[in-house]
């Protein structure tokens, strides 16, 4: 029997970045959940007859929510739920199920990166028929629907086993519970040679992929280890785990220290890479070479032609606006289309979907091109393996090589987190305030010449956006940027990312930090950071 359960509006049900991000505890707060999900299914104009996908990467809450979704789903009138086993899916598998079963969208429960437990977060996205994050558009007329909620609808049903493979019903509601790895695994044998990468397995290469105990640990043992003949073991961490284990499933230096102690050790091994809560993120690192995110977009964008599923070539390519230009470079020397768009992979879907581009990253460790409408961990990681066993080359000596014919775009982000939100809004309120008297004046021996706030119009369907992020262009080519996240549930993180080209031949193989000295005092200097936060240094560089 459904059951109409009148509610009322609950403040802040805002779509971040990615999404909406809580503390797990707020979504398990009474109505929280209820009415974000009965707000989604309003904002997209009803689930009568309709097909969705769910899954989640695994973390505390996820199936509970999941049974949720499944009740209120059936009750608003939903055709059929396809569901990944235990409830689990990758961000990057979800999107392809959507695409692969020409679904109305998907539900992904996930704070991505964040850490999972009771007393950490939670998160829940709606992902549109084109596999991707909704846009801008959409997630404006969910929220609209959370201010005006009333009621929501919700169907009395005993839970349903997520642990069986095949099809239950629900009232009269279908329900597939799907194997979260196969279609995915298959979909990556159509783009990369599997032959390849085999080969060099077979000859005695050694990688650690990283699961860092979140959803990527099925896909991983099951592509490098069953499908690719990497040794057991190569998989670390491989079991998804309600809290990560207690870790922050972040695949940077900081988050991921254990493969980057392996990694830099002596005897590491050739590869290493990582992913993070949800799949979606990846970390790519050589022995003692740990590669930026911007500079793999690059590096994959050079060579990309060497995995089958990109042997024409790039159609062009796409980053978010703070990602580093190392990208534009390769796509300049190609002759190919390079946009830059706000942080958020949504930005992207316009672009994917009209074929202007098929190659999309992120400085936020994201990157991922036409095969789904998300960023894709384990797809840029058989991307690099695709790479090394055509080029048979290490990681190391492939960077050196691109910066020697692209230049080097050293590159850094600074990370403030937890910051008092006044504290926060007033830094960026001041800043962009003082943007326009700018020009002209030097900084740590940088002088500005022009510093504007970012804004977007979309090529493809003409939507504008604006308050993308503050920029500060100094003569030389050196670049700061600032922005507040849209993915923290405490407090405010200023992101502060720092760029300089370097074309010397001479002088491409310093620290990154080292070679930033002089922007990161200018960022200080003219955004007040440390005055004003208190903090002498950031929390995490990346
Ligand atoms: C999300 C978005 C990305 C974005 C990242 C960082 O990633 O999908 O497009 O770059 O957040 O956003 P922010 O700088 O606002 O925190 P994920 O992996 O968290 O879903």
């Amino acid at each position: 029997m459904t059951k109409v359960i009148p509610t009322t509006p609950i403040a802040g049900q805002k779509a971040g970045t990615s999404g909406l991000r809580r503390q797990t505890r707020d979504f398990m707060a009474p109505h929280f959940l209820e009415n974000y999900v009965q707000s989604i299914l309003n904002g997209i104009g009803g689930a009568e007859g309709k097909t969705f996908v769910l899954g989640g990467d695994g973390r505390y809450f996820n199936a509970e929510a999941i049974q949720t979704i499944l009740r209120m789903a059936a009750a608003n009138g939903a055709a059929k739920m396809i569901v990944g086993q235990n409830g689990l899916l990758s961000t990057p598998a979800a999107s392809h199920l959507i695409r692969l079963n020409k679904t109305n969208g998907g539900f992904i429960l996930s704070a991505s990166h964040n850490p999972g437990g009771i007393d950490a977060d939670f998160g829940l996205k709606f992902n549109m028929a084109n596999g991707g994050p909704a846009t801008e558009a959409v997630t404006a007329a969910i929220f609209e629907a959370t201010q005006n909620i009333s009621e929501y609808k919700v169907l009395e049903a005993a839970d349903v086993d997520l642990s069986t493979l095949g099809e239950t019903q629900m009232g009269d509601m279908q329900i597939s519970i799907v194997d979260p790895v196969v279609d995915y695994a298959a979909l990556m044998q159509t783009l990369f040679d599997f032959d390849a990468i085999r080969a060099l397995f077979a000859g005695g290469f050694t990688m650690k992929f990283d699961a860092m105990h979140a959803v990527t640990g099925p896909y991983a043992k099951h592509i490098l280890e069953d499908l690719l003949g990497a040794p057991a073991g190569t998989v670390m961490n491989g079991t998804p785990s309600v809290d990560f284990n207690g870790g922050h499933p972040d695949p940077n230096p900081i988050w991921a220290h254990e493969l980057m102690a392996i990694m830099t050790d002596p005897d590491a091994p050739d590869f290493g890479a990582a992913s993070d809560g949800d799949g979606d993120r990846n970390m790519i690192v050589g022995r003692g070479a740990y590669v930026t995110p911007s500079d793999s977009l690059a590096l994959i964008a050079a060579q990309a032609h060497l995995a089958p599923g990109y042997a024409q070539g790039l159609s062009g390519v796409a980053r978010s606006m703070p990602t580093s230009g190392a990208v534009d470079r390769v796509a300049e020397a190609k002759g190919i289309e390079c946009h830059e768009t706000p942080t958020g992979w949504k930005f992207f879907g316009t672009l994917l979907d009209a074929s202007r581009v098929n190659l999309c990253g992120e400085e936020s460790a994201g990157t991922g091109s036409d095969h789904v409408r998300e960023k894709d961990g384990l797809w840029a990681v058989l991307m690099w393996l695709n790479i090394i066993a055509k080029r048979k080359m290490s990681v190391g000596d492939l960077m050196a090589e691109h910066w020697q014919t692209y230049g080097r775009n050293y590159y850094s982000r600074h990370d403030y987190e937890a910051v008092d939100s006044d504290v926060a809004s007033k830094l960026m309120d001041d800043l962009r305030t003082k943007l326009p008297a700018l020009k002209g004046q030097t900084f740590a021996g940088l002088t500005v010449e022009k510093a504007d706030e970012f804004a977007y119009d979309d090529p493809v369907d003409g939507s504008h956006t604006s308050g993308q992020g503050l920029r500060i262009f100094f003569d030389g080519g050196a670049r700061v940027v600032l922005r507040l996240s849209g993915t923290g549930t405490q407090g405010a993180t200023i992101r502060v990312y720092l760029e300089r080209l370097e074309l010397d031949p001479a002088a491409l193989g310093m620290d990154a930090e080292e070679a930033l000295a002089d922007v990161i005092k200018a960022a200080d200097a003219i955004a007040e950071i440390s005055a004003r936060t208190g903090r002498a240094a950031p929390d995490v560089k990346t």
